[in-house]
């Protein structure tokens, strides 16, 4: 959110958009897409702020939440277990300055900011967690009072609009992280927010509509690139560059609307070129915020539509492949709702919402398969939706389940969305199970699973998705493969007990959602036991590593 010198620009705003442009999206609310609620944690006072994040050296994972009363550390890395470990109280309890405040980590340190007079930099030493974290100091030399944001790279911070300096100035932490050390600055304009990847700033000067590049290999003397207008009527709030540092990410808060993300080509600094601008699918109206690059993804702050992520890959074209909204009420053009994003490794999300705290949220695994008995090839679907469980298990012996998670499998789209909240990047097989399948396992050598990408597995394209080819082909229109069909006593095989057991459930007339059901009629006959009649004539069994 943009600093006291706005509240007027704001509130002025804010009378337009109550008397005029309450509109657009706000009766027509978007389910959520790909993305599920580990936790939301609301226990502080509102409005909250900013969000980071904090891998212990031990793996443990931390959210960093700014709230109006001070700042709250929560332990997130286990899913059904997320608690708050520590709070470390604002330097001016109460002040209605508290309205934001910001943070940043570099070693095992958070350092906090705000506009509270006299905040100074809060600095809070997380060694001792996952116990309590330690609250240092606040940090406020001569001449420091408040700071708008705070950004990291390397041994150093850049606090921006801060009172020392319009700009940015850098305090370097490489003698003692608990003393920082002024040096060099860049204060020729108002800077709300900036990015450095490799010594190189680039800065959100959101009153003039401008970014600022700004070269700081020397830290005491920081030096303009150059600087370029985000379009006319632009107000940029923050910054992020791509992983190949070709592309420039800003994004929009305040000017004309609509506040988009958009992107530059920064691969030539004397010809920085517009690609393209990104609003959230079937959304118009509400303003984006902050923005963080993660690999090929952008994962954006977008107030009233929440969190949203965008592949980036092809720039000129992003596409919107997951969202939460944290504020389902609407998606108005306002300052509520999702205020800021920060992915971890596990490809947990942390999420910050003004008037609800801290969500915890994550992308799900998308799974496809097919169940031989219950699919038809002239209609090509299933007669029903059913559940199947899905491992991911280590890919060599042997093979330890490491996560696991049970959906149903649309009978249409043939896919399931899988919650996997342990597993962390590997090379994983991925085994799946049915009330009366034979298991199967995905193809050979595994599966390279990433939990901070979209993760995607598709058995039904190809006999070569499973290990050992073991598939069943049930359709050439389109060509379609599925589990096979019959193992009702799930022995890893179709043969003659199964046939005997559907046999006597035909016999004694069963019907229902039972596991003899092959084709899904809810009736068990014949035609259930022709299929593992057949299955069994073929020796069909497991095929596993
Ligand atoms: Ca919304
Ligand atoms: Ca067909
Ligand atoms: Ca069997
Ligand atoms: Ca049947």
């Amino acid at each position: 959110m943009v600093n006291n010198k706005s509240l007027m620009k704001k509130f002025l705003s804010f009378l337009f958009f109550s008397f005029f442009v309450i509109s657009g999206n706000s009766t027509a609310q978007l389910a959520n897409k790909n993305m599920y609620l580990l936790s939301n944690q609301n226990t502080h006072v509102a409005p909250y702020s900013a969000v980071w994040g904090y891998t212990a050296p031990d793996g443990r994972e931390y959210a960093i939440l700014g709230c109006f009363d001070g700042t709250s550390f929560v332990d997130i890395t286990d899913a059904d277990n997320i608690h708050q470990v520590g709070f470390v109280l604002s330097t001016s309890p109460g002040n209605g300055n508290n309205l934001w405040r910001e943070m940043k980590t570099y070693s095992h340190y958070a350092y906090i900011v705000s506009e509270v007079a006299n905040s100074g930099i809060q600095i809070v030493d997380l060694q001792y967690l996952p116990d309590s974290v330690h609250y240092i100091k606040k940090f406020l030399p001569a001449g420091y009072s408040s700071t708008h944001s705070i950004s990291q790279s390397g041994p150093y911070l850049y606090v921006n609009g801060a009172s020392i300096g319009q700009g940015v100035t850098v305090y370097d932490l490489t003698a003692d992280p608990e003393t920082p050390i002024k040096r060099g600055a860049y204060n020729n304009d108002y800077i709300h927010d900036c990015r450095i990847v490799n010594d190189t700033i680039y800065s959100a000067n959101v009153y003039i509509g401008k970014v600022s590049i700004i070269n700081a290999v020397n830290k005491n003397s920081l030096n303009l690139v150059t600087s370029f207008t985000n379009l006319p009527g632009a107000g940029p709030h923050n910054t992020a560059v791509t992983s190949d540092r070709k592309y420039l990410l800003v994004t929009d808060e305040i000017g004309t609307a609509p506040y988009r993300l958009k992107i530059w080509n920064i691969e030539d600094l004397g010809n920085i070129t517009f690609v393209s601008a990104w609003q959230p699918t079937g959304i118009t109206t509400s303003i984006v915020h902050n923005v963080e690059t993660y690999g090929n993804y952008a994962l954006i702050a977008h107030y009233s539509s929440g969190i949203r992520l965008v592949d980036i890959s092809n720039p000129a074209a992003p596409n919107e492949v997951a969202w939460y909204d944290t504020y389902p009420s609407d998606n108005n053009q306002s300052y509520e709702g999702c205020w800021g994003v920060y992915m971890f490794p596990s490809g947990k999300i942390a999420a910050s919402d003004r008037s609800t705290g801290l969500y915890v949220v994550k992308t799900f695994f998308n799974i496809n398969t097919v169940m031989e008995g219950l699919y038809n090839s002239g209609s090509n679907r299933m007669i029903m939706r059913d559940t199947v469980r899905a491992y991911l298990r280590e890919s060599v012996a042997p093979y330890t389940i490491i996560d696991s998670s049970k959906s149903v499998i649309d009978s249409v789209s043939f896919s399931g969305s899988f919650k996997f909240n342990r597993a962390i990047a590997g090379t994983y097989y991925i085994e799946l199970k049915h009330r009366n399948c034979i298991e199967t396992w995905s193809k050979a050598s595994g599966y390279s699973y990433d939990p901070m990408k979209m993760m995607s597995y598709d058995f039904t394209v190809s006999d070569l998705q499973a290990y050992g080819n073991n598939m069943a082909l049930v359709d050439n229109s389109p060509v379609k493969y599925a589990m096979y069909s019959g193992d009702v006593n799930n022995d890893g095989a179709i043969e003659l007990g199964d046939i005997i057991a559907i046999y006597t459930s035909a016999y004694n007339f069963t019907s229902g959602y039972v596991v003899c059901d092959l084709n899904g009629d809810n009736i068990v006959n014949l035609s259930d036991n022709l299929i593992a009649y057949n299955n069994s004539s073929s020796f069909v069994s497991s095929v596993i590593p």
